[in-house]
C-alpha cells in the first residue's frame, strides 16, 4: 500500500518514537546489555520509506536500526525480546540492536558496519530479481558512509546493472561526533551523479514528504529505471549512543540542538490527524509496547550450552578450540 494514510504514518512514527523511549529505560534498568543507538528524531524517514514499498519488498538497515526494522513490520515484542537478548527475539536473542534481522518482513537486517548494508542489498535484490521476482529494496545509511568504499562499490554495481535499490542517506550531520562538514568533500547528491544515477534531497522530519519521494522513485525503479538516492535531512534527537547518558559529550551547540528538536516528526504526523484519532493511535502504541515489555522481561536468555549452534549452515559443526 503506498498511498498516502495519515493514521498509518503517524501510527509508525510513534511505535518507533515510544519503542525507543522504553528501550532507553531498559537500557538504564540493565535488562538490555551494551546500550543501543536510539533513533529519536529520525523516525519520518523509516516510517516514510517502508509506507512506499510492499511487503515482499526488501531492506537493510544499520547501527540506529530499530526503526527500519519495525516500520517494515517486524513485531516490536519479538523486536524489543531482541534486544533483551532473549530466546523470543527476532533471533533467538544473538542478533540484539545492530544485527535485529526479520526476513519474513523483508528486513534483511541492521548491520553494524557503517557502509555495509547497501552492498547486501544490492546483492540480494539482484538475486531475486534473476529468480524472477518483481522486488524492490531501500537500504538506510548515515552521512557517515557516504565515504565507505563498500557503500560506493554498491553504488556502482547498482547502477551498472540496474538493480531496483533506493540508498537512503539520513544525513543527521554528524557520524558520531564529526560534523557532516569536517569528513564529507562535495556532496552527497554528488555521489550518485559519478554514476548516474537519480538523486533528491527530502526533509526527512516529514514522514508524508518521504512517503511520497519514495513512491515516486519506486514507481520509476518497478518499471525497470534501475537504482536511485534520497538524501533524507534529519536531525538526532538523542545520544549517538546510550553511553553518552553517562558521559555527555559537548559536540553540538545547545541551539543547535534545540533547533533541530523543533521539528518533531511525530508532532508533524500528530498534526494531519484530528485528536480523537491521535488519541486512540497513543492507547494502541502504549498497549502494545505494554504488552511487548511483558513479553521481552518474562523470556528466558538462551541457554549457554547452545552458544554455538546457529553458527554454520547445516552439515557444518563449529570447532571447539584446541586446534
Ligand atoms: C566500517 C566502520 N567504521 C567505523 C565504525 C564505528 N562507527 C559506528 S557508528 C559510526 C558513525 C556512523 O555515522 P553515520 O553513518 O552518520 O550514522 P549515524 O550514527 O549518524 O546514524 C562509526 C564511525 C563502524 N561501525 N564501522
Amino acid at each position: 500500500m503506498t498511498d498516502s494514510d495519515p493514521v498509518r504514518l503517524y501510527r509508525t512514527v510513534r511505535l518507533i518514537r515510544r519503542f525507543e523511549e522504553r528501550a532507553i529505560e531498559l537500557v538504564h534498568a540493565g535488562e538490555i546489555v551494551g546500550g543501543i543507538h536510539p533513533y529519536l528524531g529520525q523516525e519520518g524517514i523509516a516510517a516514510g520509506v517502508c509506507a512506499a514499498l510492499r511487503p515482499g519488498d526488501l531492506v537493510t538497515g544499520t547501527h540506529r536500526g530499530h526503526g527500519h526494522v519495525l516500520a517494515k513490520g517486524a513485531d516490536p515484542a519479538r523486536m524489543l525480546a531482541e534486544l533483551c537478548g532473549r530466546v523470543t527475539g527476532l533471533n533467538r536473542g544473538r542478533g540484539g540492536s545492530m544485527h535485529a534481522a526479520d526476513f519474513g518482513v523483508g528486513v534483511l537486517g541492521a548491520n553494524a558496519i557503517v557502509g555495509a548494508a547497501g552492498a547486501i542489498l544490492t546483492g540480494a535484490v539482484w538475486a531475486r530479481r534473476r529468480r524472477g521476482d518483481d522486488v524492490v529494496g531501500a537500504t538506510f545509511f548515515g552521512d557517515g558512509a557516504v565515504n565507505e568504499g563498500m557503500l560506493l562499490e554498491a553504488f556502482n554495481l547498482a547502477a551498472l546493472w540496474r538493480v531496483p535499490v533506493l540508498f537512503v542517506c539520513e544525513n543527521n550531520g554528524y557520524a558520531t561526533t564529526m560534523p557532516v562538514d569536517g569528513a564529507v568533500a562535495g556532496t552527497i547528491a554528488g555521489r550518485a551523479a559519478a554514476f548516474g544515477m537519480p538523486a533528491a534531497a527530502v526533509d526527512g522530519q516529514d514522514p508524508e514528504k518521504v512517503r511520497e519521494v519514495t513512491a515516486a522513485a519506486v514507481a520509476r525503479m518497478r518499471a525497470g529505471g534501475g537504482p536511485e538516492l534520497v538524501e533524507a535531512r534529519t536531525y538526532r534527537f538523542d545520544a549517538h549512543h546510550t553511553f553518552e547518558h553517562r558521559v555527555r559529550l559537548d559536540y553540538r551547540p545547545p541551539e543547535e540542538v534545540a533547533a533541530g528538536r523543533s521539528r518533531d516528526p511525530v508532532d508533524i504526523a500528530a498534526a494531519r490527524l484530528p485528536a480523537a484519532a491521535r488519541a486512540a493511535v497513543d492507547a494502541e502504541v502504549e498497549a502494545t509496547l505494554d504488552a511487548a515489555v511483558d513479553f521481552a522481561l518474562a523470556s528466558p536468555a538462551p541457554d549457554p550450552a547452545t552458544a554455538l549452534d546457529h553458527l554454520y549452515a547445516s552439515g557444518l559443526t563449529a570447532r571447539t578450540g584446541g586446534g
